[in-house]
């Protein structure tokens, strides 16, 4: 079990230096007048932003997750998880991968249509007017590119941005695709969709029927607005827990068909290759693998001293909820549970918690998540699963997608935090 908001009390109590939380701290704002609204107008904007003393943004990839060993593909901005609080990651801040590095298509939601045909009784034609009188449902889910933080990028990478920023975590709503398949009639041979974009990269993704006929949505808004043109707008296919690959952003066309297509996007760089599979490849591997990272304090972060800080971090799944995140801050040679933010959701982002008082001593900082199928591995655990010595990791330029091991930061004497995995 989660130690409970009382353990967490008490550690408080017992742990002895609290910097910042003493009587010499107050005298700031107490006893100044409040200061004058200076322009009524601008006080209320119509569309809001952040505070000026707030910079929170994306960052380009360095490198490119489509193509890790160098070439031209995809251009990706990565979500700034150093900053990250709760689960839900705000529109402006989603990571953004685009397979042809186009820029969002402009599209005119009173133009666009959505056709759905093939293998089926009654092809349809939807506008987006049409979608959303239909029965609609609201699901917080977290996307991840295949390639987030696999290793070419992640030996270099000093923040969390750059080892995770491929994953971010939204509520979607739209409506489910088994309702619109219902309503065309599947014809019997109908096996596999195949979703396609309306932007000049024409991006099209085959997906077997049943994922399709179960948790699938065609997703107009996005944290209670409309989709942002970088994640798909007016239509994005959300495909919970699989490869980021498969979620068809600028959604125009859906084709049932009997067979995966194996267009571009599924044939290059997709089935992995490796050691243990003797020459052959692994296709359609869609599920992402349990994952977890601490936030903070994480690469980059710089502690002022000894003392309370709380470890924070993110924990997901493609498979299922997580059930577990366990932290240990001395290099792995103890784990303790950390606290988990309710409510724990499937294929989403999970926010955890763990308290931690510095000693100002060299330290080690991992995460581990469970879910409901089992652990996530150490770089050498998952070098085993993959046939491979674990010094293949460090030295390989091949793609590598579902790259999962636990994540250490080092906690150097003067408080500087370091990507610790190689
Ligand atoms: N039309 C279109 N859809 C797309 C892509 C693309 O390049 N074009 N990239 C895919 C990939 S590889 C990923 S990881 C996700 C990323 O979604 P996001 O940009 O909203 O974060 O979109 C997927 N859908
Ligand atoms: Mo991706």
């Amino acid at each position: 079990m989660q130690p409970g908001k009382t353990g967490r009390r008490r550690f408080l109590k017992e742990s002895a230096a609290l910097a910042g939380l003493t009587v010499g701290t107050i005298g700031s704002a107490s006893g100044q007048a409040p200061q004058k609204a200076e322009s009524d107008g601008e006080d209320f904007r119509a569309y809001g932003s952040h505070s000026r003393f707030e910079n929170p943004r994306r960052k380009p990839s360095g490198m490119d997750p489509e193509h890790p060993g160098g070439g031209t593909g995809s251009g990706a901005s990565l979500t700034p998880l150093q900053d990250s609080i709760g689960i839900i990651t705000p529109s402006s801040l989603h990571f953004v991968v685009s397979r042809f590095r186009n820029a969002p298509p402009d599209l005119d939601p009173q133009e666009h249509r959505l056709l759905i045909h093939g293998l089926v009784d009654r092809p349809l034609i939807f506008t987006l007017a049409e979608l959303k009188r239909l029965p609609s449902v609201s699901r917080i889910h977290f996307l991840e590119c295949a390639g987030n933080g696999s290793p070419v990028e992640r030996r270099n990478a000093k923040t969390v941005q750059e080892t995770h920023g491929w994953t971010s975590c939204s509520e979607w709503t739209g409506v489910p695709l088994s309702v619109l398949l219902t309503e065309a009639g599947l014809q019997k041979a109908a096996s596999w969709i195949v979703a396609e974009s309306a932007d000049a990269g024409k991006h099209a993704k085959s997906i077997p029927l049943e994922k399709a006929m179960d948790d699938v949505l065609v997703a107009y808004a996005q944290n209670g607005e409309a989709v942002r043109p970088e994640q798909g707008y007016p239509l994005r296919l959300v495909v919970p827990g699989w490869e980021g690959v498969n979620n068809v952003k600028w959604l125009r066309r859906i084709k049932l068909v009997d067979q995966p297509y194996m267009t571009h996007s599924e044939t290059t760089q997709y089935p992995s290759i490796r050691p243990i599979l003797e020459g052959k490849a692994l296709w359609f591997n869609f599920e992402m693998e349990p994952k977890s990272v601490i936030t903070f304090p994480s690469g980059g972060h710089r502690l002022p001293g000894r003392g309370f800080y709380e470890i924070t971090g993110l924990a997901w799944s493609g498979r299922s909820a997580i059930r577990s995140v366990e932290v240990s801050v001395d290099g792995g040679k103890t784990w303790k549970h950390a606290e988990l933010q309710a409510p724990v959701l499937r294929m989403a982002h999970t926010r955890f918690r763990f308290a931690w008082n510095w000693d100002g001593e060299e330290a080690v900082l991992q995460s581990r998540c469970t879910d409901e199928k089992g652990v996530q591995p150490t770089l050498t655990a998952l070098a085993k699963i993959w046939g491979v010595n674990p010094d293949y990791f460090n030295t390989t330029l091949n793609r590598i997608n579902h790259f999962n091991p636990i994540q250490p930061w080092n906690v150097t004497r003067d408080g500087s935090v370091l990507n610790g995995l190689f």
